[in-house]
């Protein structure tokens, strides 16, 4: 094989995340969380990464699993609905999978669902048998009714899905839905969820071998304890001995209550728990013989 057919080694990673739209701001803020910094560069298009060798692209949502699948991407951040429609649509048109979720993100959630006009009474999915259904998840919304064994008519729509009903153009629609006020403000309820979705980072199915390997797996580590982070607390209190049973009934869904010393007959308690504590449930501790309790957040941690 002659060298210039062979693949150009790169030691930089390169997330593609999106420029503008509900996943910028928050895609941005993880990545900052996981300790990158980046310059940007005068077209605002590509970061160029300072703390890490590991740039930014700024693009459209939809160009990100093509930008993973052709290699000019090593990962990218996207909703698991486009990553999993364009999964789809490729595997539809017989090609490979070349793109997968590495790991779920906790924001940016919405459902995939299938809508009718609020006055259908809906009994299940063979009632969309022989109706027209405006999306612009076609390849998902295929599978779906293959799946469910159901034949309608997919019409396919790059934007404002909600209204097709009132335009004749279909019946019903498949579109995301997050609080469920558009669907409302047109008079369409949900019935029907085809996929939940949640900002993922998506990566190539094939793992880069070469010095972006080891940049990868510090990155999804890092992403890791920031995710796993996000809601810990740490809670400190100090409980009298023949109290710590019940308390750390109270405390069942936290790790293990550690025991520090203390004085007398007074111990100091701490232990991490999963989300975020309510004043009501502090207030339990309390009557249950917690006292001086404290909420602490958690910054960093490594697993
Ligand atoms: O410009 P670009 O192509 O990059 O952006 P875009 O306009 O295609 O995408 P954008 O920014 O609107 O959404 C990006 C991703 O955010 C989506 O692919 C989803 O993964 C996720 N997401 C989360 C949502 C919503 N929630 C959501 N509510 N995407 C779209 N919506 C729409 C919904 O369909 C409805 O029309 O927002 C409207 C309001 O929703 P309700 O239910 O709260 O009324
Ligand atoms: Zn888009």
């Amino acid at each position: 094989m002659s060298a210039s057919k062979a693949a150009p080694v790169r030691d930089r990673l390169r997330i593609a995340i999106q420029k503008n739209g509900r996943l910028a701001e928050p895609a941005r803020n993880l990545l900052a969380a996981c300790g990158l910094s980046w310059r940007e560069s005068r077209d605002k298009l590509f970061c160029y990464g300072e703390s890490l060798p590991v740039d930014l692209l700024l693009v459209r949502d939809d160009d990100i699993p093509g930008l993973i699948a052709d290699g000019v991407c090593d990962l990218g951040i996207v909703g698991r609905n486009e990553l999993d429609e364009q999964d789809a649509a490729r595997r539809q048109r017989g090609l490979p999978s070349a793109f997968q979720p590495l790991r779920a993100l906790g924001f940016g959630q919405c459902s995939l669902m299938l809508a009718v006009p609020e006055e259908w009474e809906w009994q299940g999915p063979a009632q969309a048998e022989g109706t027209r259904i405006a999306t612009s998840y076609p390849a998902l919304l295929t599978q779906w009714l293959q799946q469910q064994g159901v034949q309608a008519e997919v019409v396919e729509l790059s934007g404002s899905v909600e209204i097709a009903p009132r335009l004749g153009t279909a019946e019903l629609i498949c579109d995301l839905v997050s609080s469920g006020a558009t669907l409302r403000a047109n008079q369409l309820k949900p019935v029907q969820t085809v996929l939940d979705s949640e900002a993922v980072l998506a990566g190539a199915v094939l793992a880069p071998d070469d010095a972006r390997a080891g940049l990868l797996s510090m990155l999804l580590r890092r992403l890791d304890g920031v995710v796993q982070q996000q809601d810990r607390k740490l809670l400190m209190f100090r409980a009298e001995e023949n109290r710590v049973a019940a308390l750390a009934q109270l405390l069942a869904d936290a790790e293990p209550l550690v025991r520090l010393p203390g004085e007398g007959d007074v111990l100091q308690l701490q232990t991490m728990c999963p989300g975020p504590l309510s004043w009501q449930r502090m207030e339990e501790l309390e009557r249950a013989g917690a006292q001086g309790l404290m909420v602490l957040s958690v910054e960093r941690s490594l697993a």
